[in-house]
């Protein structure tokens, strides 16, 4: 079953359209912001939230970077494996990826090469969205917001518990 973060944070009910951004040092390329487009999407087909893409960094409401190690926040990433990712509930906006990270961009996780570390970037991000805009974790195994996932594993389709969980708060 779904759950929220204590005191249920959500964005306001007069900020439904959110802008996110990309770290500008980062300099991803079309075919990654593609990616976290396909994320955003899947979140605002069953909601009332809208997710667009700015140029201005320090304005957008969710900031999204890829970091190594110590980045500042208390947080520091752990190198292959271990911490793939960190969001924080809302209204803070940030999404943190971990630059270490086999991340497969698009591709098919499921017979990725040789390294058995590959982790899907599009299920990891629709996870991590999730919690950017309220849902912490889910007991439902099959679902977005179960709290484990495996290497070569995509999964980026939202269950029924993701759908009614963030249904109650947008
Ligand atoms: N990062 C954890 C996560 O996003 C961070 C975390 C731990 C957390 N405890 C939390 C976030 C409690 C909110 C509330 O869950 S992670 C997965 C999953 C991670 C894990 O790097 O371990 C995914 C990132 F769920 F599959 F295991 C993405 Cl998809
Ligand atoms: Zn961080
Ligand atoms: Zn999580």
């Amino acid at each position: 079953h779904y759950s929220f973060f204590p005191g249920t944070p959500r964005w306001p009910s007069g900020q439904l359209d959110l802008t996110y951004a990309f770290l500008p040092g980062n300099n991803l390329d079309a075919k990654t912001r593609q990616v976290f487009a396909r994320a955003f999407q899947r979140w605002s087909e069953v909601t009332p939230l809208t997710f667009n893409e700015t140029s201005n960094y320090r304005r957008a409401n969710i900031r999204i970077g890829f970091y190594t190690g110590d980045h500042g926040d208390g947080e520091p990433f752990d190198g292959v494996m271990g911490t793939l990712a960190h969001a924080f509930s809302p209204p803070n906006g940030l999404f943190h990826l971990d630059g270490a990270e086999n991340w497969v961009v698009g591709g098919d996780v499921t017979t990725a090469s040789s390294d058995s570390d590959a982790i899907d970037l599009e299920s990891v991000a629709v996870h991590e969205i999730g919690h950017l805009l309220g849902l912490g974790h889910s007991s439902v195994e099959e679902s977005i917001m179960y709290p484990t996932i495996s290497s070569r594993t995509r999964k980026v389709q939202l269950t029924s518990d993701d759908v009614s969980g963030i249904q109650v708060l947008y």
